[in-house]
């Protein structure tokens, strides 16, 4: 939770803030911090829903006709902050006209003695990226739904699992997005499938490309439980492997491994994280094919801070989760990446991935 001093109040417009805030899945509210409690605006389609599921965390404040809800969540400050107060907003959120209805409500409630709008983006970065029991479990459940989706794709109840000549990228995507509905889940991010020279391209999106021996498969997924993401990448090949293909998996394997066995609470800066991987590849004259950034925290998001990259300086403190993936891609030949999802403690890494990682041949 964002922590407040007491002639503080926060105001959250954001459907990820108020989720994180509620645990309440509506993108229609704005919701206020003041005091400990948070007051949620919202309409009469929800109302009573969240006031429902809201007991005990929050306090509906239901808008009637002519009512915005930023204007009722501001209003609900009336009289108990004043001109010397502040009153933060979530500055990389908000859009111009809803910064200007925030100016407005304010005048209107507080006249010239209104609270000082202030940047308060911070308070929530923070926060959220230190995972509380609840969350950490929410997101193990959203891993163990994705590995067992990955073992349906290789494995399965027949020992064989579902890719054969022929197959596409859209089918095994399809296949990814129903799973995890059955399993009571939604996607967290857009299921990325690509074979062969289609998985140089890192974020590619799913086609027709169909299948045939001697491809790659990399599948980036991950399954969203109780409202938090997991995220997971694997590559593997189709028939056979060839030694440059072999190679490349083994460097960036061990680049991750390299990285799973650094990173800890403390003194590691997000940073420093990336860049040893870098050098390794560099190490290795691979460097120039490791092309974007070594991993991102998730939550209720799929992409929070801090991260592994050459411009986070923020140390990694306990119970952060970030993802490790290395990729090496080829451009026409092969792209290469491994995912995992980590928590970070004093002592280390505890890996939350469990699908298998040496190179599987199907
Ligand atoms: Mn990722």
């Amino acid at each position: 939770m964002i922590k407040l001093k007491q002639n503080e109040a926060f105001l959250v417009t954001s459907f990820p803030n108020l989720f994180y805030l509620t645990g309440y899945k509506n993108e229609d509210a704005a919701a206020l911090v003041y005091g400990g409690t948070v007051y949620y605006a919202t309409d009469s389609r929800c109302a009573t829903e969240a006031a429902e599921a809201g007991k005990g965390r929050y306090e509906v404040v239901p808008i009637v006709k002519g009512e915005t809800y930023i204007g009722k969540a501001v209003a609900v400050l009336k009289g108990k902050i004043d001109g010397k107060s502040k009153l933060f907003y979530e500055e990389e959120r908000v859009k111009k006209c809803e910064y200007t209805e925030i100016s407005a409500a304010l005048k209107a409630v507080f006249g010239a003695d209104k609270p000082k709008l202030a940047k308060g983006e911070k308070l929530f970065t923070e926060a959220k990226s230190v995972k509380t029991e609840a969350e950490i479990n929410n997101i193990k459940s959203a891993q163990r739904i994705t590995d067992r989706v990955f073992w349906e794709i290789t494995t399965g109840r027949n020992g064989k699992g579902i890719l054969k000549d022929g197959i596409t990228e859209k089918d095994v995507k399809n296949f990814i997005d129903c799973e995890f509905i059955k399993a009571g889940a939604e996607n967290a991010f857009d299921t990325i499938v690509a074979f062969g020279e289609r998985a140089a391209l890192p974020h590619a999106h799913p086609s027709d490309r169909k299948l045939k021996k001697g491809d790659c498969i990399l599948i980036d997924f991950g399954a969203k439980y109780n409202g938090y993401c997991s995220d997971m990448t694997r590559t593997f090949v189709y028939g056979y492997a060839t030694e440059e293909f072999k190679a490349a998996y083994k460097l960036v394997l061990e680049a991750q491994e390299l990285a799973l066995k650094t990173a800890k609470a403390g003194e590691k800066r997000g940073c420093d994280i990336m860049n040893q991987v870098v050098d390794f590849f560099k190490e290795n004259g691979a460097d120039q094919h490791f092309t974007h950034s070594l991993g991102h925290s998730l939550g209720v998001e799929i992409h929070e801070k801090p991260g592994f990259r050459t411009n986070d300086s923020s140390k990694l403190a306990v119970n952060n989760i970030i993802t490790f993936e290395p990729g090496l891609y080829f451009e026409g030949k092969f792209g290469i990446r491994i995912e995992d999802m980590a928590i970070i403690t004093e002592k280390g890494t505890v890996n939350l991935t469990h699908s298998p990682k040496e190179l599987l041949i199907i």
